[in-house]
């Protein structure tokens, strides 16, 4: 596969348009597959970006839609080969159909989104020579009306989920890792996701719904008083993880976890800002997650069980 296929991205969302805007910072080819229904798209199907880093430094970005200029229908021939999926949980099923008739049959699709991924379900999406990859993230962005702040600086890691992903070239695997890495900063490669999905989970379990239900920046659960809620979230979710066979250590989460409140503490969870902006959350696939596999242990969480109707009496005041 070309080195230099451009990186395709899904949506407009804070992590997509961080990673489209720091590609293009770097002359790097990218451009953004939209959908046309949203305001800022109707009248021009241009979407201007104004990107500010870590630095505060600001600059100005326009991506022409590239469902609206190439596609009016399928093509004939495909013409996506490297794509970035980094849309919400309950939104990566959907949106696979929509993109298979766009993506070439040997695409690498690459998703993201905070809870638990329905692995096998996107599996079954793709066909045999498409190579599905996943990729977690801590990388902390703000969205906007105007567009996309850097927040705080996360770790990476990406992982390859289905046999066409597992196998192919070293040579393959470095392009997308470097292509990742220019646009949003180090990824680690890892063989095996799990322990990384689960502790990716305790981080959003802890601090999503918090800062949703407190309205406040991620930095603000540094606060004391907050410790003994962070604890007990916590402790709910390392139990649940030692039930499916999964060793979640109790003190190095709650490092983690701390470690995640101050390097991103300018920043809006994403939960905070999916409220803020009337749209779903993803608590169903984060807090609802734990709770299904704690129903299945015959398990309690009641500090999480409480959180999660909390968010969705939030939510729904707002629509
Ligand atoms: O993943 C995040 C999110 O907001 O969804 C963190 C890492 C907590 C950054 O805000």
């Amino acid at each position: 596969m070309n080195e230099l296929v451009p990186l395709t991205i899904v949506g407009q969302g804070a992590i997509g348009l961080l990673a489209a805007c720091q590609l293009q910072r770097q002359r790097l080819p990218v451009q953004l597959w939209l959908r046309h229904n949203e305001s800022n798209l109707r009248q021009t199907g241009k979407l201007s970006v104004d990107f500010t880093d870590l630095s505060g430094q600001s600059t100005s970005h326009i991506y022409t839609s590239v469902n609206a200029s190439v596609f009016t229908t399928a093509p004939a021939t495909p013409l996506i080969t490297r794509i970035v999926i980094p849309v919400k949980a309950y939104a990566v099923l959907p949106c696979l159909a929509e993109l298979q008739p766009y993506l070439s049959s040997q695409a690498q699709l690459i998703i993201s989104h905070n809870g638990m991924p329905e692995l096998e379900a996107y599996q079954q999406q793709l066909k045999a020579e498409q190579a599905l990859w996943f990729l977690s993230t801590t990388q902390a962005a703000l969205r906007s009306a105007s567009g996309v702040q850097h927040t705080g600086i996360g770790q990476s890691t990406l992982a390859a989920i289905n046999p066409t992903a597992r196998k192919q070239s070293a040579s393959q695997q470095q392009a997308l890792l470097q292509q990742l890495t220019l646009a949003l900063g180090p990824v680690t490669l890892t063989a095996d996701i799990l322990p990384v999905l689960w502790q990716k989970l305790a981080i959003n379990a802890v601090i999503n719904p918090i800062t949703a239900l407190h309205r406040c920046r991620n930095g603000e659960l540094a606060a004391p008083e907050l410790a003994p809620l962070i604890s007990a979230l916590l402790r709910e979710v390392c139990l649940v993880a030692a039930a499916e066979g999964m060793d979640l250590t109790y003190a190095s989460n709650l490092s983690r976890v701390y470690q995640v409140i101050e390097a991103t503490k300018a920043n809006k969870s994403s939960m905070l800002q999916d409220i803020e902006h009337g749209r779903p959350t993803e608590i169903n696939a984060i807090t609802g997650y734990l709770l299904r596999c704690a129903a299945r242990h015959k398990l309690t969480l009641p500090h999480n069980e409480r959180l999660l109707a909390q968010v969705q009496q939030l939510a729904q005041g707002q629509s």
